[in-house]
């Protein structure tokens, strides 16, 4: 069977996600990068569009992922542009025996390169794949709003923001018990935002980039957009309860363990213990 890879589940995934995430608004100029795990049995249908006459440096050493396979967006792509031309905007990279390139396998025509913040990519994902027993395969950044205008305001602890989010819709909780992992402010694109991003997600599902963004992942596009998608809701909440003159009542501590008993996930457990989250 041959299949050509536009029409593959993972690059018609991945225009779907870029797509609904430049309409959402979090991805204005080349702003957001996301990461997708592909295996070699998805490839299968599709060989006669993989070439693999071109490497990039990866800049460090993930040996662990040797010989894995990451359909990413490119640098300085638009996510507005990918649904137009996926070839010139997408890349099918496979990480070298040795982890320290990748071989582009399809996709970034005329000499592209991967995002911008490849380290944070893979660095996550060996993080999550490592929590999650190789279940997770999605890492996604974007520049929601809401959560960016919070990071100037809250309290930038990682207690605090996942329990302000938590309060701002019933179902936070249940979707992201393991809470939002906080970085300080840190230069993109550097081995050192990706070492922090990737600490973190060996906690957290999420992680807010104060003045700048978030990352999330999951198992599937879906998960991962659905993921932001919820913190960037409860965020738009909070902006909105905060332009209100702020709080008034909320969910409370022992309301959010029942929810955690009801839906069985064990909530961070230094959010649960925040008892003000706003001055
Ligand atoms: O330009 O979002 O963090 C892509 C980015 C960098
Ligand atoms: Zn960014």
């Amino acid at each position: 069977m041959t299949l050509p890879i536009e029409e593959s589940w993972f690059v018609r995934g991945m225009v779907k996600a870029t797509a609904d995430m430049w309409l959402k608004g979090w991805d204005e100029r080349n702003g957001g990068n996301v990461s997708l795990r592909v295996f070699s049995e998805d490839l299968d249908p599709c060989r006669q569009s993989l070439t693999g006459d071109r490497t990039v440096p990866i800049g460090e050493t993930v040996a662990e992922l040797a010989g894995q396979y990451f359909l990413v967006t490119g640098s300085g792509k638009y996510f507005r542009n990918v649904q137009l031309d996926p070839e010139e905007n997408l890349g099918l990279i496979e990480i070298a025996p040795d982890g320290k390139s990748a071989c582009i396998l399809w996709g970034l025509r005329g000499n592209g390169v991967p995002t911008s913040e490849l380290s944070a990519h893979l660095k996550s994902h060996r993080s999550r794949q490592c929590v999650t027993k190789g279940t997770s395969r999605v890492i996604m950044h974007c520049h929601a709003t809401n959560i960016i205008a919070l990071s100037y305001v809250l309290d930038l602890s990682a207690a605090a923001l996942t329990r302000a989010l938590w309060e701002m819709s019933t179902e936070c909780l249940v979707v992201f018990p393991d809470g939002i992992g906080v970085l300080p402010w840190m230069v993109p694109g550097t081995v050192a935002i990706g070492e922090a991003t990737s600490t973190a997600m060996q906690k957290h599902s999420l992680v807010l980039w104060p003045f700048h963004g978030i990352f999330g992942s999951g198992a599937t596009l879906d998960e991962a957009f659905g993921l932001i998608d919820t913190a960037e809701k409860a965020s738009e909440v909070l902006v909105k309860v905060l332009s209100m003159g702020g709080k008034k009542q909320s969910i409370t501590t022992q309301q959010l363990k029942d929810l955690g008993a009801r839906f069985q996930v064990n909530p961070m457990p230094e959010a649960l213990a925040v008892e003000k989250w706003i001055s």
